[in-house]
């Protein structure tokens, strides 16, 4: 029973309090030169935003160091929130179609989106994401929710994040 809390009490947090859920720290990031990469956002009208990871960095910027399913030893990923991203395309509250440079592609439903913290990563250990290292525009969720949430699988770590539509 004792061993069973603090998991109990992490998915409290996840239904309480979503802001809080991830690992996500604040953070304030300094100017850094990208490799190319563009992430095209559909709004619910059609409507078209093209952002470049400096476009994306001034939203409000976080940090979540984490080991990812490729990753053993942990490292500092730095981005924004999808959440956020979706809030400032009108696209809050719905499921979402992801597409990969590489046209892989996944559905976010809106369940996970609003409980799960998820990094639109940029950066990785001060430096820029590569698509060597699974950037440039990679899905993060922090690896303790990660394997405590019903909601999260591995095809959510999105790496060459290109396109984000509504779904359905
Ligand atoms: N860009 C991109 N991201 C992706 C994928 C992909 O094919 N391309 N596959 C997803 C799926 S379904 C899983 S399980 C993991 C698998 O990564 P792996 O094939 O390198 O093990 O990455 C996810 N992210
Ligand atoms: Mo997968």
């Amino acid at each position: 029973m004792p061993r069973i809390l603090p998991a109990l009490a992490l998915v409290g947090a996840v239904f309480s309090a979503p802001a809080l859920a991830g690992g996500l720290e604040p953070v304030a990031l300094a100017p850094l030169t990208h490799p190319d990469a563009q992430l095209q956002v559909i709004g619910p009208d059609g409507g078209e935003t093209v952002y470049a990871q400096a476009d994306l960095e001034r939203l409000p910027t976080y940090s979540l160091t984490t080991a990812t399913p490729w990753r053993e030893v942990p490292a500092t990923f730095e981005g924004v929130r999808l959440r956020d991203v979706l809030a400032a395309n009108g696209l809050e509250g719905q499921s979402i179609a992801v597409t990969a440079e590489n046209d892989y592609t996944t559905v976010l439903s809106a369940e996970l989106i609003e409980t799960v913290d998820i990094l639109v990563a940029t950066r990785v250990d001060g430096r820029a994401h590569t698509r060597r290292a699974r950037g440039p525009i990679q899905f993060v969720i922090d690896q303790e929710v990660f394997e405590t949430s019903d909601l999260t699988d591995e095809a959510n770590f999105v790496w060459m994040v290109a396109r984000i539509e509504p779904e359905g």
